[in-house]
Order: C-alpha cells, then sequence, then structure tokens
C-alpha cells in the first residue's frame, strides 16, 4: 500500500526552505527517523518520519519552498504497518491537504494518546520523553564512555543511563523517569554537551494542553520554553517532548543553524559547532565550513608541536622481545598524563621532607572513637591536616597563590579550598574541599569521606574539582616512606603524605629515647613563586599545629 507524508503544521502560513533532505528514494525509514529540515528566518527543524516504510518516491527537492499540508514523499509500507495506516483515519491516499488534527496524527507515532477523553485539556498519557544531558557544570563538550541500557530495557527512575568523562572526572547521567527504552541517540565515544538527546523513553506522564503542535518560534513563548522538565524532583535534567505532530521543538542549543549530516560530521570530529563560522544561507554551518575548521586546528597544533624543543622518545617495538598486549588509555588517563607532564614542564619544581610528630593527634584521634560513631562520620589524620594546612596557607599567603600567565604578578586567593587526590578504579581525582579554613574537625572529616565517596562512584562533578587553591596528596593507607608529589598547576604547591611509621625519639629530660608515631611529608613547591626559606618556614609552621593541636584552638 502506497502512502503520502506531507508536511505537518509548522506554525506558519508561509513557505519555509527545505535546507536539507536526509533521505532518498528506495530507502527504508523508521519512525522517528529525519525526513528533512525545514528552515525559515527564525530557526530549523527536523521533521521525522511517522512510519516504518520505503520511501518510493521524493516530490520535494532541497531549496524548494514548502507549506503546512504540502505532500513531500510517497512511501510504500510493509503488511503490518499497511494494515495500521488504514485503520488510521488520517491517512486517506489522497492529496488533500489534511487539517491539522489528521496532521497530528500522521506525524505522532510515539505519542499516543490512550485516553478516551481526546478533548480534555490535561489527559494522562503514555508519551516518548527525550531524555537530554542535564546542567553538568561545563559547556564544553564531554565524552561519552559508557552507555549503560539498550533498547527495550525497562528502567527506574535514577538508573544510570550513560557515563560521561570530562577533563577532570567521570559521571553517571541518571534517568529522570521510570520506562522502556525506546531509542538510543548516542553512541560510545561521542561528545555530549548539556542539552544533547541522550535517549527516547516510553515513560507515564501527564499530557497538557501546552503541548500544542510544533510552533516555528515566533512569540517570545517559543523561545526555548518548549523544552520543559517533567520532574520536579530532577530539575536539573531536561526533558523534551516530542509534541503532537512529532515535531522536535526547536531548543536553544540548536541555534546553530545546521543540518542532521553536518551535526554528525561535527560529533565524529568532536567538533563544537557553536565554534565553526557558517558560510551558508543565514550563517548556516556546512560541511566544508568544518573541514576548513578542522584544518586549521590541525595547522596550528602542527606549528605549535614543531616549536616545542623536547626532543621524542624514539619509538620500541616491543615485540621484537616477547609478547605484548596493547591496551587503550581512558580519557581519564590521558588527561591526568598530559596535566603531569605540561606541570613537570613548566613548574621548577623543588621537594622538601619532613616528619610531623603526630603522637598526640593520634591519641587524640582515637579517644574519639564514640563520638565518631556518635555523629557517623569517620574521623582521619587527614582532616587534622586539612585544619593545620588551611591555617598554614592563610599565615604564608605567598602558598595560596597562583602566578599569573605572563608572569607578571601574583594572584592571592582571599579564599582557601583544598584540591583531594583520590585514587579510584578508574584513575586520579582531585575533589577540592571548599572553605577549609572555615570549617571545624568534624565538618572536614565529613567533607573528605563524602568527597573520597563521590569520586569513587563517579558522582563527581566538574565543578567539584574546580577552584582549588593548594593540593594535598596521601598515599599513607598504600605505603612508602616518601615521594615527590608533582604540584597540580596553576597551584603553587602540594603536600603529599607517606605511611605513618613509629620512630624512637631522643627524651633529654628523662635521657631515654621513647616511640613516637611520625608521618612523613612532603611538600612540592613551584621555586618561581617560592624559595626555599619561605618553604622551610611553611613547614616548620605546619609541623608546630600538627604536632601540638592546642594551637589549632588557639590560632585556627
Ligand atoms: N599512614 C598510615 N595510615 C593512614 C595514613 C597514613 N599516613 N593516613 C590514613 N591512614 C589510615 C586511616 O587512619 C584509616 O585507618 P583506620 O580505618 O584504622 O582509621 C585508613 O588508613 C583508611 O584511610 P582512608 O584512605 O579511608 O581515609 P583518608 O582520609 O586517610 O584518605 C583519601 C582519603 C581519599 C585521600 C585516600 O583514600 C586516597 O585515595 N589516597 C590516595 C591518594 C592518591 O592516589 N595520591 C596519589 C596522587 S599522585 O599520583
Amino acid at each position: 500500500m502506497s502512502e503520502q507524508i506531507v508536511i505537518p503544521d509548522i506554525g506558519t502560513e508561509d513557505a519555509v526552505d527545505v535546507i536539507e533532505l536526509s533521505v532518498s528514494a528506495g530507502q527504508e525509514v523508521t519512525p522517528d527517523q529525519t525526513l528533512m529540515v525545514l528552515e525559515s528566518d527564525k530557526a530549523s527543524m527536523e521533521i521525522p518520519s511517522p512510519y516504518h516504510a520505503v520511501i518510493s518516491e521524493v516530490l520535494i527537492k532541497e531549496g524548494d519552498q514548502v507549506t503546512t499540508g504540502q505532500a513531500a514523499f510517497v512511501v510504500t509500507f510493509c503488511e503490518s504497518e499497511s494494515e495500521a495506516a488504514s485503520q488510521n483515519p488520517s491517512v486517506s491516499g489522497s492529496n488533500d491537504t489534511p487539517d491539522m488534527a489528521s496532521v497530528a496524527q500522521a506525524v505522532s507515532p510515539v505519542n499516543e494518546s490512550r485516553s478516551s477523553e481526546s478533548d480534555s485539556m490535561s489527559n494522562k498519557t503514555t508519551q516518548s520523553i527525550g531524555v537530554r544531558v542535564p546542567d553538568i557544570d561545563t559547556r564544553e563538550a564531554v565524552e561519552l564512555i559508557e552507555v549503560c541500557v539498550s533498547v527495550g530495557d525497562e528502567i527506574d527512575k535514577d538508573d544510570a543511563l550513560v557515563v560521561l568523562e570530562s577533563d577532570k572526572a567521570s559521571m553517571e547521567i541518571p534517568s529522570p523517569h521510570a520506562g522502556t527504552v525506546l531509542s538510543i541517540e548516542v553512541q560510545q565515544g561521542q561528545q555530549l554537551k548539556q542539552d544533547d538527546l541522550i535517549l527516547h523513553l516510553q515513560g507515564i506522564g501527564e499530557q497538557s494542553a501546552s503541548e500544542a503542535p510544533a510552533q516555528m518560534p515566533n512569540s517570545a513563548s517559543d523561545k526555548g520554553e518548549s523544552q520543559v522538565s517533567l520532574d520536579a524532583d530532577c530539575p536539573e535534567v531536561q526533558i523534551q517532548h516530542i509534541n503532537t505532530t512529532g515535531v522536535i521543538q526547536n531548543r536553544p542549543s540548536l541555534s546553530v543553524y545546521a543540518g542532521p549530516a553536518v551535526r554528525l560530521m561535527a560529533r565524529e570530529l568532536g567538533v563544537d559547532l557553536a565554534e565553526v563560522p557558517g558560510s551558508g544561507p543565514n550563517q548556516r554551518v556546512l560541511k566544508d565550513d568544518i573541514q576548513q575548521y578542522v584544518k586549521r586546528l590541525v595547522q596550528r597544533s602542527a606549528s605549535y608541536v614543531e616549536s616545542s624543543a623536547i626532543p621524542s622518545v624514539p619509538e620500541v617495538d616491543f615485540s621484537e622481545f616477547g609478547d605484548i598486549k596493547v591496551e587503550a588509555m581512558s580519557k581519564l588517563a590521558k588527561l591526568t598524563a598530559l596535566n603531569m607532564q605540561r606541570s613537570w614542564l613548566n613548574v621548577p619544581h623543588v621537594t622538601q621532607f619532613d616528619l610531623l610528630d603526630i603522637t598526640d593527634l593520634e591519641t587524640f584521634r582515637r579517644e574519639q572513637a564514640d563520638e565518631s560513631q556518635k555523629r557517623d562520620v569517620k574521623l582521619t589524620s587527614l582532616a587534622f591536616v586539612f585544619k593545620a594546612l588551611a591555617i598554614a596557607l592563610k599565615e604564608h599567603p605567598k602558598f595560596n597563590t597562583s602566578l599569573s600567565l605572563d608572569g607578571e604578578s601574583l594572584i592571592y586567593k582571599q579564599y582557601v579550598h583544598i584540591g583531594m587526590a583520590v585514587d579510584t578504579d578508574y584513575g586520579l581525582v582531585v575533589p577540592v574541599i571548599r572553605d577549609v579554613d572555615q570549617k571545624n574537625i568534624w565538618e572536614l572529616a565529613d567533607d573528605i569521606a563524602r568527597a573520597a565517596h563521590d569520586a569513587r562512584e563517579r558522582k563527581l562533578r566538574p565543578n567539584d574539582m574546580k577552584g582549588g587553591c593548594f593540593t594535598v596528596s596521601s598515599l599513607g593507607r598504600i605505603g612508602g616512606t616518601g615521594f615527590t608529589p608533582i604540584i597540580n598547576t596553576p597551584e603553587v604547591g602540594i603536600l603529599g603524605l607517606s605511611n605513618m611509621d613509629v620512630k624512637p625519639v631522643w627524651n633529654a629530660e628523662e635521657a631515654c629515647f621513647e616511640p613516637h608515631k611520625v608521618l612523613p611529608v612532603a611538600l612540592s613547591y613551584d621555586h618561581r613563586v617560592i624559595n626555599g626559606g619561605d618553604a622551610g618556614r611553611f613547614l616548620v609552621f605546619f609541623k608546630s599545629l600538627i604536632a601540638d593541636l592546642r594551637q589549632l584552638a588557639l590560632i585556627g
């Protein structure tokens, strides 16, 4: 059986341009697959297929101007679709322009009202919900490293849908709704930004009168307000309805004019379309624009490599000497490597070692076991280290600075946020504990435990890892007597903690050796900003705070 697909109600009587035909004659199309992209002087919109069918004829071409109701394609159904279509009164097979309701039905296979009160303004419906990337605290694209669901999966609210990985951490994106996964619109390795479509869910929701047929954005209320959150409990996850015409409504992140093929190309190359100047009509981005953009980037990075004077390491074929196994590094591991190398190459590091006497601290900490249980907070020596460090940073403000890029000035921070290196299964991450100087030991212990937990459970967001002034890297639990930590630039110092040990300390009064608990520390600092004298004084002061906790109470 043959049928026509007509242009749905596009909210204007004016003709609009066909800027891209996404299918051709002979091609099989599935429901929701983009057939074409239309563009008015205000927005572009994709027109999805209402059917699973084969395109037998294309009645329009790119550059044509089309209006609501105009026939665009002739399609041939497979048997089951044919029966469904014959029961659908809107599909008449005639060339007449259908009324608005029939157009809406004809192109709305994913928004099926189950209510018998079809004229009600607010009906319970089973509807297709587009789940988008929520606010992830960054405007930059992040990599999708794992898709956790498959088409057909029944999922609960808050089940992980995908895992994204930014420069600093990976994070799971939870489902805002329970439902069945209808389609997955992303794939592993893809770069995603806030608002990008992840998948479609068949969920239960309220269909309200505001879900009117798609309109071109010709009034203030049309500018992006079509994107609504269905779930007040999860306001950060943006959900987009496919409205009754099946047309995906315009939204801010699509404000760059570009067709699906161009968007696909940009995604594959990891190019942010917003950065690419468009040379088409209305600054529409063309494939050629992306190619030029990438060419410029490659040339720029090639000239950077040429100008760097670091001799490269010769490649070795290790398989000559025995069996090998090659494993790709995760994005996080590669970025950590890059950051380490950047810091190591740019910053003249000096590392100074010392031993902290934590005998009294450990006695006091253990005495707090009941209180710790009562408060349900794990109290480790790290909370005391953070507290003392915050006081030392305030007393020695040069350690709480960054050097300006031109090397002309020092930026003194009036806040004390301290980063904490956390070793996780998926790599090294550094969440930042905020306002350490303003928190007491219990609050710090709580923050430390929470940050370590969130890091290991991939719950950190990019903002949780920003804004650090200084970093602590504690390898104590793991072991070792000392190491030289690399500064987390643009910070100017990092404190490394090694394994606590018991050492004999001479008691002159009693003329005997006594066992003391000592914590080996290593302070690495940027020698452009801090000189050896500064570092010596800083460490002596810090050491005295740790050795005699009463000072924490007096000064902190
Ligand atoms: N020496 C000996 N034991 C230590 C210690 C030290 N320096 N520091 C902590 N411990 C003990 C704790 O007291 C605790 O013992 P109890 O359970 O008996 O009380 C135990 O080790 C576990 O501590 P923890 O690791 O759970 O908690 P923490 O607050 O000491 O450290 C964190 C938290 C996140 C810093 C740590 O778990 C971690 O990930 N460290 C690795 C950081 C890292 O990878 N650095 C390298 C970066 S550069 O490559």
